[in-house]
């Protein structure tokens, strides 16, 4: 089975729609509930869009040649809306390939190039194949570490994936390992029990390595289908974080030898450059295989999410746009850049 099946509800006889009438008005309510998903993130990367178009906008008013000067100011702006200098620097090479090819661009031409250059930039950092090649196997439990900094949106992030799992049937554990603040596991609990949700703690202060082995011995023996492992977001040093991270991950391998199937990293987008600079600790800490970027909703620098991908080669598996239960969406490339650039 491919990881995103896990999402996919689990068929349950009684509730497959029979009659024809059924499944058009299931076929409609989805369609409609796509639609409003889309608007959702449009609205989430709002403020990332208009600075972006405004800047352009600034950058190409009164000039008709996308010569020298307009790509200085394209550079910069790409910097500017946090797409990372090396991103930007290759946006801007393609570009400048593509001049030389055509010898002529007109700024109104502009838009669209970049859209496309973003688009293939995009496609190359994520894997062509739909699960990224994760497989799930019935049966045991699918186990995804969380990592990041304090603040980061770990915790956030794992109650609203665990909503989305049990609301598609599957069973869930989570595991409180971020045992460094009472506050973060009263915390978790809540989301565990908001989302339906069995979570395993342990005392505040305790190894989160132990609390990491109980939960997975536990799912295991309940027959869990996913374990989400929260843990602590403390940059003490680096050394530091990569001991607690492997002596998590070797703890658990004791209890699924392939575990952890996943470790994702969650990056706050709105810190901008900063999320660059985290992403270059925890790469270097830990074998990072996924990344989640939150809070695009209320920032401008939602061009994090390009230049991440693109620098990392690590592809981008949600993005969190707001607080609540449902605003975390599953990454998609085309979306995104559909909703920055608007429908091709
Ligand atoms: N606006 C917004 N806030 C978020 C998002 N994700 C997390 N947060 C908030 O960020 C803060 C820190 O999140 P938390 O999950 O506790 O971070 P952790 O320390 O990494 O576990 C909380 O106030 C969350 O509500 C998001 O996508 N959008
Ligand atoms: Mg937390």
């Amino acid at each position: 089975m491919g990881f995103f099946d896990l999402f996919k509800k689990k068929k349950d006889s009684a509730e497959v729609a029979s009659t024809p009438e059924e499944q058009a008005a299931a076929a409609q309510a989805e369609e409609q509930k796509a639609e409003e998903q889309k608007q959702e993130l449009e609205e989430g990367l709002q403020k990332t869009k208009s600075g972006f178009f405004s800047k352009l906008a600034r950058a190409v008013a009164g000039r008709s040649t996308v010569d020298a000067d307009v790509l200085d100011d394209l550079e910069e702006v790409l910097i500017t809306s946090d797409v990372g200098v090396e991103t930007t620097v290759k946006i801007i090479n393609r570009i400048e390939e593509r001049i030389a090819r055509d010898k002529y661009m007109n700024t109104s031409e502009l838009n669209t190039i970049l859209r496309d250059e973003i688009a293939s930039l995009m496609e190359e950092s994520h894997s062509k194949r739909e699960d990224f090649g994760l497989e799930v196997k019935e049966g045991t439990p699918y186990v995804m570490m969380v990592v990041g900094v304090n603040g980061a949106g770990k915790t956030t992030t794992i109650g609203k994936l665990a909503a989305q799992l049990t609301k598609a049937g599957r069973k869930v554990y989570i595991g409180a390992a971020d045992t460094f603040r009472a506050a973060a596991i009263d915390q978790l609990a809540v989301w565990a029990e908001r989302a339906g949700a069995t979570m395993i703690r342990q005392e505040m202060g305790s190894d989160p390595a132990s609390v990491a082995y109980d939960t997975l011995k536990s799912a295991v023996a309940n027959g869990a289908d996913v374990v989400l492992i929260d843990t602590a977001g403390r940059l003490h040093n680096k050394v530091g974080l990569m001991n607690e991270l492997t002596k998590i991950r070797n703890v658990m391998a004791k209890v699924i030898p392939d575990a952890p199937h996943e470790v994702m990293l969650v990056l706050d987008g709105s810190t901008g450059q900063n999320a660059f600079e985290q992403a270059r600790q925890f790469t270097q800490a830990t074998q990072v295989t996924s990344l989640t970027i939150t809070k695009l909703d209320g920032t401008a620098k939602g061009g994090v999410v390009i230049g991440i991908s693109d620098q990392f080669h690590i592809p981008v598996r949600y993005i969190g746009i707001g607080e609540g239960i449902d605003q975390l969406r599953m990454f998609n490339r085309k979306d995104f850049v559909n909703a920055l650039f608007g429908e091709q």
